[in-house]
């Protein structure tokens, strides 16, 4: 099963930064899509709400028709069984047309379980191993390649993904 959330609002840290932008949460059922909503505004990473409905899950990606400036793709890196179920739906999004140039940070989900996957592991498994476009600070405007990174996180334990937010949202206009 594959589930999106949304959000549209400003992205903001501390006042490090601030980008107001429409951001995809995607990934496969239990990867944390609703839990990370949840925790960005509790830390009030994410300003002011949208008058429309903040979520919308149980919509097929199929129907996605309006313009994200980001997609942030939630993997459970503890459910290794699924990784493969995963890269399919990571494909398929990274070939999408309607997503051409879109910025993707994925975040491997749940490293405070004992034995989820290292990031290495999880870049292998999703066959991003040799795809990623670097961490910190790359001008990437002129190489024309679509910002992706991995980052590993915990939302429960509120680690890691804040890491991920910095660095996508350098590629936000
Ligand atoms: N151990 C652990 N569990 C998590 C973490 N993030 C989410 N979960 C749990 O994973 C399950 C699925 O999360 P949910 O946000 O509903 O996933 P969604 O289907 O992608 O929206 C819930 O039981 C969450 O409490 C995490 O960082 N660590
Ligand atoms: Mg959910």
């Amino acid at each position: 099963m594959f589930l999106f959330d949304w959000f549209y609002g400003i992205l903001a840290s501390l006042g490090l930064w601030q980008k107001e932008a429409k951001i995809l949460f995607l990934g496969l059922d239990n990867a944390g899509k609703t839990t990370l909503l949840h925790m960005l505004k509790d830390e009030r990473l994410v300003q002011h709400q949208p008058t429309q409905h903040p979520t919308s899950e149980e919509l097929s990606i199929g129907k996605i028709k309006f313009k994200v400036d980001a997609v942030v793709y939630l993997v459970d890196a503890y459910d290794k069984e699924r990784f493969a179920e995963s890269k399919k739906e990571l494909d398929a999004l990274l070939s999408d047309e309607a997503l051409a140039n879109v910025p993707f940070l994925v975040l491997g989900n749940k490293i405070d379980i004992p034995y989820a996957a290292s990031e290495e592991e999880l870049r292998y498994h999703l066959g991003l191993a040799n795809f990623t476009t670097g961490k910190g600070k790359v001008n990437l405007t002129e190489s024309n390649l679509r910002p992706l990174e991995v980052f590993m996180c915990s939302i429960v334990r509120k680690m890691g993904y804040g890491d991920g937010f910095k660095w996508v949202s350098q590629y936000i206009k």
